[in-house]
C-alpha cells in the first residue's frame, strides 16, 4: 500500500481500531502502537481514557451509520474487530455486525481508506468436521448466526474490493487467547504475538486484494492450509504445544460431542434463540 499518509513502510498516520474494549482490542490497543502516529479507538462500551498524543477515544455505535461515518473519517487504515463476538440472537448479530461491516465498508468508500483488516472467525467454516483439511478457497459453512454474519463480511469485503478497489485481508481467527482452554483449541490457538505479526503483515503487505487466511499459530495439529495467503509472509512463531500437558489434564471429551467432531465446536450447538 503507498498513501501519502503512510508515514513510513510499517507505520500509517492514522489507524482506527474498532471493538478496542475487548478481550482481543485491549491487547491490540498496546501492541498496534508502533504501527500508527495516531491509533483511533472505538467501542459501544466503556473504554480506557486515552493515554497521550498517540491516542483518541471515539465511542460509537456499529449499528449507527451516520456515527460509523464520523468514526472512519480521517482515517488510513481500519481494523476492524467490533461486534458480537459469539453466538447469540439473530436480531443483535444483525445490528452488530451485519449492520456495521456494511457501515465500516460504506464509510471506508466515503473516505477513501483503501485498507481493512477484517476479524472474521473460523465459525466461518465451523461445520467441516476436524478430521478435514481446508485451504481458503474452501466453500463456507457457517455454524450460526454469528458465523453467517462473518460470512456476510467477507463477502463484503470481496465486493468493497471488486467495486471500489479496498484492499482486506479476512483474518478467520481461530481461538485467540492468552493460552488453548481446550482440546479443540490446541488446534485453533492463535496467540496474541502471532495475532499481531499477521495483523502487521495484513496493514503493510503490498497488493493484498481481498485475501483470506486462517488466524493459527504453529500448532501440531492443524485443520487450515494458509498457501493461498503466503503473499503475506506471515510466518507464526508460538505453538500450542506447550500447553499440551496442562490441557490433556482436563477430563476427556465425549467422542459425540460437539467440541470433538466439528472445527467450530460448540458454536454449532447453540440456538436456536426464542423458542421457549
Ligand atoms: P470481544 O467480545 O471481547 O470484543 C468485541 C467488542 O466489540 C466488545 O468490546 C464490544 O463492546 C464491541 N461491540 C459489540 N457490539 C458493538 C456495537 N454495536 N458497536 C460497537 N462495538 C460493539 O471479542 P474479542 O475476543 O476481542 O474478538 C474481537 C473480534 O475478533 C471479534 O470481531 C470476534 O468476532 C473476532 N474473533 C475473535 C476470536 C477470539 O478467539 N478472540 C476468534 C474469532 C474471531
Ligand atoms: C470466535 O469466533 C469467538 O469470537 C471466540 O470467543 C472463540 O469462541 C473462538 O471463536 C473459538 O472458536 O474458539
Amino acid at each position: 500500500m503507498s498513501t501519502s499518509s503512510q508515514v513510513s513502510n510499517n507505520k500509517l498516520h492514522r489507524i482506527l481500531l474498532t471493538g478496542a474494549a475487548g478481550g482481543l482490542g485491549k491487547v491490540l490497543r498496546e501492541r498496534l502502537r508502533p504501527y500508527a502516529e495516531i491509533l483511533r479507538l472505538s467501542d459501544i462500551a466503556a473504554l480506557a481514557r486515552s493515554e497521550g498524543a498517540h491516542e483518541e477515544t471515539v465511542p460509537c455505535d456499529l449499528s449507527d451509520k451516520a456515527a460509523v461515518h464520523a468514526l472512519v473519517e480521517g482515517c488510513d487504515a481500519i481494523v476492524h474487530l467490533g461486534g458480537v463476538s459469539v453466538e447469540r440472537p439473530f436480531e443483535e448479530i444483525l445490528e452488530a455486525n451485519i449492520k456495521g461491516v456494511f457501515h465500516i465498508y460504506e464509510a471506508a468508500r466515503r473516505h477513501g481508506v483503501k485498507r481493512v483488516v477484517f476479524a472474521s472467525s473460523n465459525h466461518v467454516i465451523g461445520f467441516y468436521k476436524q478430521d478435514e483439511r481446508l485451504d481458503a478457497g474452501v466453500a463456507r459453512r457457517p455454524d450460526g448466526y454469528y458465523g453467517l454474519s462473518k460470512s456476510f463480511g467477507e463477502d463484503v469485503a470481496q465486493f468493497y474490493f471488486d467495486r471500489y478497489g479496498i484492499e482486506t485481508v479476512s483474518i478467520r481467527i481461530g481461538s485467540s487467547f492468552p493460552e488453548p482452554l481446550n482440546r479443540r483449541m490446541m488446534s485453533t490457538w492463535l496467540s496474541y504475538r502471532d495475532l499481531t505479526a499477521l495483523i502487521e503483515k495484513s496493514l503493510f503487505t503490498p497488493d493484498v486484494k481481498h485475501t483470506v487466511v486462517y488466524g493459527m499459530s504453529a500448532n501440531r495439529d492443524v485443520w487450515w492450509d494458509n498457501s493461498a495467503a503466503a503473499h503475506l509472509g506471515f510466518v507464526p512463531q508460538d505453538t500450542s504445544e506447550v500447553f499440551r500437558d496442562k490441557v490433556e489434564a482436563q477430563p476427556p471429551v465425549a467422542p459425540t460431542d460437539p467440541n470433538a467432531i466439528y472445527q467450530g465446536g460448540a458454536f454449532t450447538a447453540q440456538g436456536p434463540f426464542g423458542d421457549q
